[in-house]
């Protein structure tokens, strides 16, 4: 069989193939207003960088011709600034899932200029093969290679990229030639789930086991346009933690060894999901300091962190769905992907995210948090119950289906005006039920088998910062006044009083 080389000719190696050729302005061509997109990229790795730019060219010419031409977007996750920037800036995005995080997304969506749907990130790809989000019209996914049968070698993400080409009518397909050949043999693309009620049990029991293919299948007969490109991913650099995220980092690792001597965990951990962003990196950089050896990763983004601990030989494995590195650290895995490819495997996000398998392996789920309330309900989605930020992303996946579910932030937020510990959240993405630990820098609140009143004395004493810790016990000793109310107890005209303050007068203080 011939391999795939770093020249584009020996990237795709059907003939057929190489016959539709064409460049991203042709090929944006093809798209008719309100035709929906599934595109690939996840977390800015291995999303399309040649046809979006192009695709938002075409809208704006149309635009100045007096016809719109506006899309729909389905991705994995976030994408880079080719993609959702471009796209956003032509306001060609008539709807957009299921997550984001590009600001000029986030200012198209709060100003109301296009439809957001903001979903689990496991339910995506099922959502499309029920039948439940209507016609796919192109599936335009980025690749390293294709070989002369239609398996493709995929690239940095796997995401929804395996659904996106079944269901779509027509696929674009991204050669880019910047990702390197070595990929190949890190995916595992896993062909054996059937629609319900067929559903077979997914044949997973270990995080970095491997249960499908290398490659995704290219039906070619769909292949309408291939476009040779040559772009890096996006690969944001991380943050030094700060002082508040390594005090975070530093309570949860007290906590998991207090769980080991406890004898609730095995001295190697469980699998650990670790969101993305500095205080999930500052967690990942405090395992490299502590004492546990053996680790597992059954996340969906393998960042600078869980690198720094395979490296360090205290991680063996690590089982995600795209990689999100900085741009020193790609150098560094790019130049040895042949050994990294014995400790990481990529799965499509129907698999990293699955409730089921998350549930089997007991995985520790750690997430970053926009505000809790006393109770332990979590917001992680909006700003003052209205702007989205980003989107649920995975953490709903992970936290409702985690042996132990963690969310974490500094108690203060915007220099000390706002309190991530309010009284009612004002967006609810994961309830008190769905949240068992709660940590800031002050403190950890381990809320298993707690009452809500037990739960908002010890969030309120371990996590909220003193600057409010009056606030809110006064909140909750006069919503404790209401007998007959007492299993939860709220001042429901009080209960967004934080919020409110803060819209009047920038401030949560009083
Ligand atoms: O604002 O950017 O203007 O400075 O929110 O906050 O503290 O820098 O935290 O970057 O880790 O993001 C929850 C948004 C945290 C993220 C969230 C303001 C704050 C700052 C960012 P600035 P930080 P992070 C797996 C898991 C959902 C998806 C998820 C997220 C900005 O982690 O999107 O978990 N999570 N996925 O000032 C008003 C508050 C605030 C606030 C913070 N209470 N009120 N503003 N901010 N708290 C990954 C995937 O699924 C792909």
């Amino acid at each position: 069989m011939a391999t795939a080389t770093t020249s584009y000719s020996n990237r795709i190696l059907n003939s057929e193939l190489r016959k539709r050729i064409m460049s991203a302005d042709e090929a944006a061509q093809l798209i008719q207003n309100g035709h929906t997109i599934g595109m690939s990229g996840f977390t800015g790795s291995g999303y399309p960088k040649e046809f979006p730019p192009a695709l938002a060219r075409r809208m704006e010419k149309c635009r100045e011709e007096g016809h719109p031409l506006r899309v729909g977007v389905f991705t994995g996750a976030s994408t880079g600034p080719e993609l959702d920037g471009a796209l956003a800036a032509a306001n060609g995005m008539q709807v957009r899932l299921p997550y984001q995080s590009d600001p000029a997304v986030r200012k198209r969506i709060n100003d109301g200029d296009m439809e957001y749907i903001d979903m689990h990130l496991s339910h995506l790809a099922q959502f499309m093969d029920y039948g439940f989000l209507g016609k796919l019209n192109w599936a335009v996914i980025e690749v390293t290679a294709v070989y002369e049968d239609g398996r493709a070698i995929p690239s940095t993400s796997l995401g929804n990229n395996k659904s996106w080409i079944e269901a779509a009518e027509g696929i674009i397909l991204e050669v880019n030639s910047w990702q390197s050949p070595d990929l190949e043999g890190m995916h595992d693309v896993y062909y054996g789930l059937d629609l319900p009620p067929r559903r077979e049990p997914i044949p997973l029991t270990r995080a970095g086991q491997r249960i499908g293919s290398p490659y995704l299948n290219i039906p070619l007969d769909k292949v309408v346009a291939v476009i040779e490109t040559n772009s890096p991913d996006r690969n944001t650099a991380f943050k030094e933690p700060d002082e508040a995220s390594k005090r975070i980092a530093e309570h949860i690792l007290e906590f998991l060894e207090y769980e080991v001597k406890k004898g609730r965990m095995p001295e190697e951990l469980l699998p650990l999901q670790s969101g993305v962003g500095n205080i999930a990196n500052a967690v990942l950089f405090g395992l490299k300091q502590g004492k546990f050896t053996n680790l597992t990763a059954y996340t969906e983004v393998i960042q600078d962190g869980m690198i720094e601990l395979i490296r360090a030989g205290k991680m063996v494995s690590a089982s995600a769905t795209a990689f999100s590195l900085g741009p020193d650290m790609i150098k560094d895995v790019y130049s040895n992907l042949r050994d990294y490819r014995r400790s990481i495997v990529l799965r499509t996000q129907d698999i990293s995210n699955n409730p089921g398998i998350i549930r089997r392996l007991g995985v520790i789920s750690m997430n970053a948090m926009i505000e809790a309330d006393i109770y332990g309900n979590v917001n992680s989605t909006h700003i003052m119950g209205s702007k989205i930020m980003n989107g649920i992303g995975g953490s709903g996946d992970f936290a409702r289906n985690a042996y132990l579910s963690i969310f974490m932030a500094p108690s203060l937020a915007s220099k000390g005006s706002i309190s991530t510990i309010v009284p009612m959240v004002s967006h609810v993405d994961h309830t008190e039920h769905d949240t068992q630990v709660l940590v800031t820098e002050n403190g950890l609140a381990d809320l298993r088998g707690l009452s809500p009143k037990q739960r908002a004395r010890l969030v309120i004493e371990k996590c909220a910062s003193d600057d409010y810790k009056p606030l809110l016990k006064d909140y909750f000793e006069r919503a404790q006044q209401n007998k007959g109310a007492m299993h939860t107890p709220h001042i429901l005209s009080e209960a967004h009083g934080f919020h409110e303050r803060y819209l009047e007068t920038g401030t949560m203080r009083k």
